[in-house]
């Protein structure tokens, strides 16, 4: 059985930036929906309750078609929020140092043009969705995109750095359908800290 982590801070923790009743809602509304449903969808499958989340995520195309589009939703929804929640922090946001802003600015040019480019994909997903950053399994690069609903990066050989959730749920309670503003809003919130740990791992250093 799957389970919703502990939220390592409390609801009100990133205001001014998300407000308490969103973070709430959205935890242990949205967050454990995705966890009830993909459960409910594995039962009777104990060969894939087994397998940790990355693992199915990662091989969805082997999922038996009666149950893999409700892995992608709930299954997606449940790891990509996991990731989100430790995407933020209390005081976070400050100016990245280390290895993955050396690597985004070899990339992207400059720390601000990845910023606009990461904040194009996030203001430009049409509906619900999340935008992205990435590493291509392939090539090894860093990339921005974003994918609709829960879909997630590693279903498509991409590992997962960074992520914005830009459903209405993450927030319309505080900014309407200002987007942009949430967008702009979050970058004070971003641990830094778990991104460069992502990208490290995603190297093997
Ligand atoms: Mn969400």
């Amino acid at each position: 059985m799957f389970k919703l982590e502990p939220l390592t801070y409390s609801f009100d923790a990133l205001e001014p930036y998300i407000d308490a009743q969103t973070m709430e809602l959205h935890y242990t509304k949205h967050h454990q929906g995705y966890v009830t449903n993909l459960n409910k969808a594995l039962e009777g499958y104990p060969d894939l309750q087994q397998k940790s989340i990355e693992v199915l995520l990662s091989n969805v195309e082997k999922i038996q078609l009666d149950i893999r589009q409700a892995v992608i939703n709930h299954g997606g929804g449940h790891y990509n929020h996991t990731l989100f929640w430790n995407m933020m922090k209390p005081q976070g946001g400050a100016i990245i140092s280390g290895q993955l802003y050396g690597a985004l600015v070899k990339r992207f040019e400059s720390f601000e043009a990845f910023q606009q480019q990461f904040e194009n994909a996030a203001k430009s997903r049409f509906g619900s969705g999340w935008a992205w950053l990435v590493v291509d399994q392939a090539s090894g690069q860093l990339e921005i995109g974003s994918t609709a609903n829960q879909d997630t990066p590693i279903s498509k050989n991409k590992s997962i750095v960074l992520g914005l959730d830009v459903w209405e749920h993450a927030y319309y309670l505080q900014y309407q359908n200002r987007r942009p503003d949430y967008i702009t809003a979050w970058w004070q919130v971003v641990n830094w800290d778990f991104a460069e740990e992502m990208y490290k791992q995603i190297l093997g250093l």
